[in-house]
């Protein structure tokens, strides 16, 4: 099993490196079950799984000059322009993650990131942000001891993204990926997430994520805000294992193919999650009326056709419609002809499970 301790970097003596750079894609991601709530240090309170999306990524160049001085200093530059207000949660990141990559502080840093998807959509940038900075990291390491095996290097960089924000663990490797350590799971750990260990069923080969963008706005309550509510909440022992549970159940669905169950739990835990936040004190909503009209129309397709489209959603508004490859043309004419009118200014990005960052 692997523990934090083999997270810890090992010099080799003779290694050496003076300036260069790194660059990865790496994709951002949909939970299906959801993690909401943790503990110290970014440790979740139930597994999560999700997939790995493809056309929604983060590009970002990692530039390194050796320095005499030992602290941490870098910038940052956001879709070509200096972006001060994301140094607060970078530096938080470096000092988090500094005591399993020590050569941090031999560094000047100038870190160069863009989006595939438009500033502002709507779409968290946490995860598929804080893993390339973490796989441009690990590929320093690597360059400093290259005797690393991809297995930890993948781990390690799910490890050290985890630390940055939670669902960045799931953005490193795809097309499945569990965080979190689970019975069922062989290998789950709470420290990193793996690539879903059991055959998939072809039923989900290819799964299609087509998001509507009901608002772009920045909304009103982080995540970050919103797992530290869990502690107090009253039903939130109930919901970690309602999760665990959840957790089984997809597991066998995905080996299965069964599409019924499929939507039956990746809706529940979509509703679930809201829930929690309308339950939680401060409460709030961040699902919009669009939201809801959305998920009506889904469950009206639903009931008038054969379909097998699903929602799910994220810490926001948007709207993740899930569903197989072979029913991609009738759900993109659903798409234009009644979901969207609800999507502001009328976007929406055509996405699919994917398989994992690249380094470019
Ligand atoms: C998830 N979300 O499983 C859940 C469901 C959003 C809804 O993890 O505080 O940005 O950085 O660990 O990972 C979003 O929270 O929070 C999230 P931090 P994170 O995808």
């Amino acid at each position: 099993m692997i523990t934090e301790q083999d997270f810890i970097f090992k010099r080799v003596e003779s290694s050496f490196l003076e300036k260069g750079n790194f660059t990865w894609k790496t994709p951002s991601n949909i939970a299906l079950v959801k993690y909401w709530g943790k503990r110290e240090l970014q440790l979740p309170e139930n597994p999560s799984i999700s997939f790995t999306l493809d056309a929604c990524f983060t590009l970002t160049t990692l530039e390194f000059t050796k320095k005499s001085s030992k602290d941490i200093r870098f910038e940052i530059y956001f879709e070509g322009k200096k972006k001060d207000e994301f140094k607060p949660k970078i530096e938080k990141f470096f000092s988090r993650i500094q005591q399993y990559v020590p050569f941090l502080t031999e560094y000047d840093f100038v870190i160069k990131s863009r989006n595939s998807f438009p500033h502002s959509s709507g779409i968290a940038s946490s995860a598929s942000g804080m893993a390339a900075l973490a796989l441009c990291i690990m590929s320093m390491e690597k360059a400093l001891n290259s005797s690393i095996t991809d297995e930890l290097f993948y781990k390690k960089a799910s490890f050290l993204a985890r630390l940055g924000s939670g669902s960045a663990s799931r953005s490193i490797i795809g097309n499945i990926v569990v965080w979190g350590q689970h019975e069922k799971i062989l290998g789950s750990s709470d420290l990193f997430g793996m690539q879903f260990p059991y055959k998939i069923h072809d039923n989900f080969k290819n799964y299609h994520d087509t998001i509507l963008l009901v608002d772009k706005g920045e909304k009103q309550v982080s995540s970050t805000i919103g797992h530290d509510l869990m502690p107090n909440h009253p039903f939130a022992e109930n919901r970690f294992d309602q999760a665990k549970d959840n957790i089984s159940k997809l597991s066998s669905v995905l080996q299965n193919g069964d599409l019924q169950s499929f939507i039956n739990i990746v809706e529940s835990e979509a509703l679930t999650l809201h829930a929690m936040m309308m339950t939680s004190n401060p409460y709030f909503i961040l699902m919009k009326p669009n939201t809801l009209h959305i998920i009506n129309k889904i469950w009206e397709f639903r009931a008038q056709t054969n379909s097998n489209v699903c929602f799910t959603l994220d810490a926001g508004a948007n709207v993740h419609l899930l569903f197989p490859e072979k029913e991609k043309s009738s759900v993109n004419k659903f798409v234009i002809s009644q979901l969207i009118q609800f999507c502001q200014n009328n976007h929406y990005i055509c996405d699919r499970a994917g398989s994992g960052a690249k380094q470019l």
